[in-house]
């Protein structure tokens, strides 16, 4: 019997059938259990030897089916890693990097330029007061100019921000002039009650930029422009003026780019002139620097206020400002940094 058992263990393929040689060896029926119980019918001094060679085959038998237990289990488990070999020749899964919206990108870099003109980044608050989003920027109640730029109201006195002008008024208030000139520029969001359109939207983007000094001329406007546009828009860039009205500038002027889509000469962006409109600037009104505190016989200035939505759809060709804010992921990928 033990012979045979261990044979069997030996040519056991799998834990399943060392168990069934368990049950069947050392269970309440097997042959080993049967031998013990007969003992009772033998001579009292033959016991002890048969008794002892019993539970030896047993613990014999038990070991062995331990051992081929644990040999099939390795083999089984190195089978498993054999076959689950990791192939490091394969490639990788590419993971999707995020980027700054094509707004955030037009915006990042005109305030590189700025700061490289040594112009500081102020942000200003989007719930505004009348007070500044207007009064200060001589745009009295009831002043015509207002339905320009209609708007919601919060309250009777706050309001969403039309523009990003009332940060000039907030800035002139504090700035003090013994520590050098007021030079600023200020991004943010504006809202105005536009109906949606290609080339409207009820928020947009505004970037404001104001310089206050003594001998502060429109040629510093021009020059500063024309930076803006020959770095956004490429070096054979050119700009020009035409008057145009502001409340809180005098002169103001509607600024134009050369038109790029169509080598120069006439086509629908261009509305056939060779020029597109940009943004609207001038030299700030005497009456809003007097209103913030600042002497307008003594210190003047010059401030623009530009639109970057209308830039990025100039700059990539887009023809509808509302693709800037669906969020479409397959849009903005267009737009990759990375080239
Ligand atoms: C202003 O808002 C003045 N605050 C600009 C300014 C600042 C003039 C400082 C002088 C001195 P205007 O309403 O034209 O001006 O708007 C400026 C720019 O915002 C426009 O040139 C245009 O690019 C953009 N813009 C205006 N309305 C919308 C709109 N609904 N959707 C998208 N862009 C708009």
């Amino acid at each position: 019997l033990q012979k045979e058992s261990l044979a069997q263990i030996k040519d056991a393929v799998d834990a399943k059938k060392v168990n069934e040689i368990r049950v069947h060896v050392l269970g309440k029926k097997g042959p080993l259990t049967e031998v013990l119980r007969g003992m009772r019918d033998l001579p009292a001094e033959e016991r002890p030897k048969v008794g002892s060679f019993a539970n030896k085959v047993r613990d014999e038998i038990g070991t062995a089916l331990e051992e081929r237990r644990s040999e099939l289990e390795a083999e089984r488990t190195a089978a498993k890693l054999a076959k689950e070999k990791i192939d490091v020749t394969l490639p990788g899964v590419q993971v999707k990097q995020g980027q700054p919206h094509v707004l955030e990108q037009v915006i990042d870099q005109i305030e590189e330029l700025f700061l490289g003109l040594g112009f500081q980044v102020i942000a200003g608050p989007e719930v505004e007061e009348e007070h500044y989003n207007f009064e200060m920027l001589n745009l009295p109640k009831d002043h015509p100019a207002r339905d320009m730029q209609d708007t919601f109201y919060i309250t009777d006195s706050i309001l969403m921000r039309t523009q990003t002008s009332p940060v000039q008024a907030r800035t002139m208030e504090k700035h003090d002039f013994s520590q050098g000139p007021l030079k600023m520029i200020s991004p943010g969001k504006v809202y105005r009650r536009d109906t949606d359109d290609a080339t409207h939207s009820h928020q947009f983007h505004q970037i404001e930029g104001l310089v206050v000094d003594k001998h502060i001329t429109m040629a510093d406007l021009k020059g500063t422009l024309q930076l803006v546009a020959k770095t956004l828009f490429g070096e054979e860039r050119e700009i020009r003026m035409r008057p145009s009205y502001f409340p809180f500038t005098e002169p103001s002027a509607e600024v134009d780019v050369s038109c790029f889509k169509c080598g120069g000469k006439g086509c629908a962006v261009c509305k056939y002139t060779g020029w597109i409109e940009t943004l609207g600037a001038g030299m700030v009104h005497p009456n809003v620097l007097n209103m913030a505190g600042i002497d307008s016989e003594v210190y003047g200035g010059f401030a623009f206020g530009l639109g970057p939505d209308r830039f990025a759809m100039l700059k990539y060709g887009v023809n509808d400002i509302r693709d800037f804010y669906l969020n479409d992921v397959r849009f903005l990928e267009q737009f990759s940094q990375k080239g």
